[in-house]
């Protein structure tokens, strides 16, 4: 099995300091929960930013901003800004993540519409032909984020069109989310089975269904992502005091199952992207 993928999804864009005080907004507190992340093991950290009220952004600035800061501590992470911003935004706003200077080496494209919640995360196929132009134009890999069945089938049509970014592929299965596909290993199993030979693939358990997902993925040969966009307890009723917790938990459960921690050179290797320079 290759070594063990980690992804700090380290803040989110719906996720707030009512909910876990360690969720972070400034720039320093950005930083400082990517560095707690990469320290416990994350070879990648999904970056979402905020205003320092709170409010979730796509500002291009703002991202520069995190971009520069969390490079300056983690100078060899690898970064996966959000194109998918919050609930609400414009695709031409949430397309700004992808502007910054170095260009990200990688981006999320978000696979379909679908629930969100009580809300609709919206994503046509115009906005995804969109934001594959954009990636195909920059070199950026996609970490295509299905969030139901039916987003994977759609993305490899894309695909297989030339519309969006081809093999190698790299898949982020984002399970639990509420009002989308549940949690459970049978589905995880069906998407696993679906992709393409050669594609990379990783879990993302939402709420309580975290760490099942991980210990599932850990075992199938998946790889994981954890953190408080997705989860902010480090058990039931105890909140996590970082990232680096629910990271630092991740590799104790890749430990016990005899599965080893990729470093982020390590990652690029796995996931097909250029050696850094
Ligand atoms: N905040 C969600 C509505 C992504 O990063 O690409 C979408 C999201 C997906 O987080
Ligand atoms: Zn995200």
């Amino acid at each position: 099995m290759e070594k063990l993928i980690i992804t700090a999804a380290i803040c989110g864009a719906e996720v707030t300091k009512e909910q876990n005080p360690n969720v972070p907004y400034t720039v320093e507190e950005i930083v400082r929960e990517a560095k707690s992340a990469v320290d416990a093991g994350a070879a990648i950290v999904h970056l979402h930013v905020r205003r320092d009220d709170g409010t979730p952004t796509q500002d291009r600035a703002r991202f520069q901003e995190c971009t520069e800061a969390i490079l300056k501590e983690c100078p060899n992470v690898i970064l996966i800004p959000s194109t998918g911003g919050a609930v609400g935004m414009t695709p031409d706003e949430r397309l700004q993540s992808t502007d910054t200077t170095p260009v990200p080496e990688m981006a999320t494209l978000d696979c379909g519409t679908c629930n969100f919640g009580d809300e609709i995360f919206d994503n046509t196929m115009p906005t995804m032909r969109a934001f594959g132009k954009r990636m195909l134009e920059r070199g950026i890999k996609p970490e295509y984020e299905c969030f139901e069945m039916g987003h994977l089938d759609t993305i490899l049509t894309m695909a297989r069109k030339g519309q969006v970014p081809g093999a190698p592929m790299q898949f982020n299965f984002v399970l639990g989310v509420p009002g989308c596909t549940p949690a459970t290993v049978d589905n995880l199993c069906w998407l696993v089975n679906k992709i393409p030979a050669g594609s990379t693939w990783t879990v993302t358990g939402v709420g309580r269904s975290a760490f099942p997902m991980a210990a599932a993925a850990i075992a199938m040969g998946g790889n994981v992502r954890v953190g408080f966009e997705d989860n902010l307890y480090l058990s039931r009723g105890v909140l996590a005091q970082s990232n680096g917790e629910l990271v630092a938990k991740v590799v104790r459960l890749a430990k016990e199952l005899g599965r080893e921690i990729a470093t982020s050179d390590e990652a690029r290797t796995i996931l097909g992207l250029k050696p850094r320079a």
